[in-house]
């Protein structure tokens, strides 16, 4: 029973390891010198995210040094949108920029047809950092992403992200019908997504939805928790023990509701949740993730010793994973992740 033994996935499925394991939201990227050499090598980042050799490299190069309970494949949320045929780049400095989708014949233009043949150097990646982890960090668990359809439809209808998604979060109103139709496509696909990457072997999966609390508490429900419980219940019907975790950030007192009708077993709080408040509120069957201001990732010493102590003390007793509450930021000195790593070990 070697998937039992990973402490990762031991927490994911409710039980209360201590020390608790950990990752980190984007533990592969800028922060770390191997990986900008790697980047420049690889042209742009849609390249290196469907070339499996280089993003499995990456996706364990924080592993290496750090020695993570889990691995996070090195893609992004946005690979779906350009497997559906959506035209993206990622401008430097500016982040992804997409062919906006505002009208019915742009949604038309979407092509569900070729997902899998671009989804395929991915699936590819998944492989191979499963078989790197066998064999250089055999208890450490991979785990596959997707993101929420909400927040993936932000950045298909506004073309860009840096803001605050106006246009998509007007759509919700003014054409629900249409968002409808975008986000029924996301959630068909995102299934199909998801459980291709478990076919391949991620051994968890996870569903960012960043932007959920733009919305107020209707719109969450209609837009966030009632699609996330649709993609759970298309990836139970295949498989029906793989650990799910929801990140709806900024979710604040909906977090509850969110966790206990998706039907995930972990949810991930982001930085302004108070870890008290999330012990007491969320079923207590349910695993908590988080959540580390990534801030005082950056600033280290003391000041972030007493932050991880404080969200370890909460969680005592509690199935839980150590993580930041949003992803670690480029300027964050790498040595400052092994002096968290040593605290969270302590326990
Ligand atoms: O130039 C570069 O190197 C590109 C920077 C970068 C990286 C390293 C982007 C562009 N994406 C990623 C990787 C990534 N993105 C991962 C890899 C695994 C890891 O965590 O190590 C993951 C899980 C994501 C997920 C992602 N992408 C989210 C959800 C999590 C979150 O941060 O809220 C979102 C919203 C994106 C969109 C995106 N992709 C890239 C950027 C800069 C952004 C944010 C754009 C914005 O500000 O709206």
């Amino acid at each position: 029973m070697e998937l039992v033994q990973k402490p990762l996935l031991r927490a994911l499925s409710g039980e209360a390891v201590w020390p608790p394991p950990f990752w980190l939201m984007r533990q592969a990227g800028r922060y770390l010198p191997e990986y900008r050499q790697l980047r420049a090598q690889a042209g742009d980042f849609i390249a290196l995210c469907t070339s499996p050799a280089l993003a499995a490299e990456v996706t364990l190069q924080p592993l290496r040094r750090y020695g993570m309970d889990g691995a996070i494949l090195f893609s992004d949320i946005l690979m779906l949108p350009w497997a559906l045929g959506q035209s993206l780049r990622y401008a430097e400095g500016e982040g992804p920029l997409l062919e906006p989708i505002r009208d019915a014949e742009a949604f038309a233009r979407l092509d569900p047809s070729g997902v899998a043949n671009r989804i395929a150097p991915i699936l590819e990646t998944v492989t191979r950092v499963r078989s790197g982890l066998d064999q250089e960090a055999p208890k450490a668990a991979l785990i596959g992403f997707a993101g929420s359809p909400f927040t993936v439809a932000c950045y298909m209808v506004e073309g860009r992200g840096g803001g605050e998604f106006a246009h998509a979060r007007r759509m919700a109103y003014s054409d629900p019908a249409l968002f409808g139709r975008i986000i029924r496509l996301l959630v068909d696909s995102t299934i199909e997504y998801l459980l291709a990457q478990a076919e391949a072997g991620a051994e968890a999966l996870m569903l960012f939805d960043s932007w959920a609390g733009l919305l107020p508490p209707i719109q969450f429900r209609r837009w966030s928790i009632d699609p996330t419980a649709a993609i759970v219940r298309g990836i139970r019907k295949v498989r029906p023990d793989i650990p799910l975790i929801g990140f709806p950030r900024l979710a604040g007192p909906l977090l509850p509701e969110y966790a206990a009708r998706t039907g995930v077993g972990t949810v991930a709080m982001d930085t302004g949740m108070d870890p008290r408040w999330a012990v007491a509120n969320v079923p207590e069957g349910i695993t908590l993730q988080g959540n580390m201001d990534p801030q005082a990732l950056v600033s280290g010493g003391d000041a972030m010793e007493a932050e991880a102590r404080s969200i370890l003390a909460a969680m005592r007793g509690r199935p839980f994973v150590f993580n930041l509450g949003h992803g670690i930021v480029p300027p964050t000195p790498p040595e400052h992740v092994a002096a968290l790593a040593r605290v969270i070990r302590m326990g």
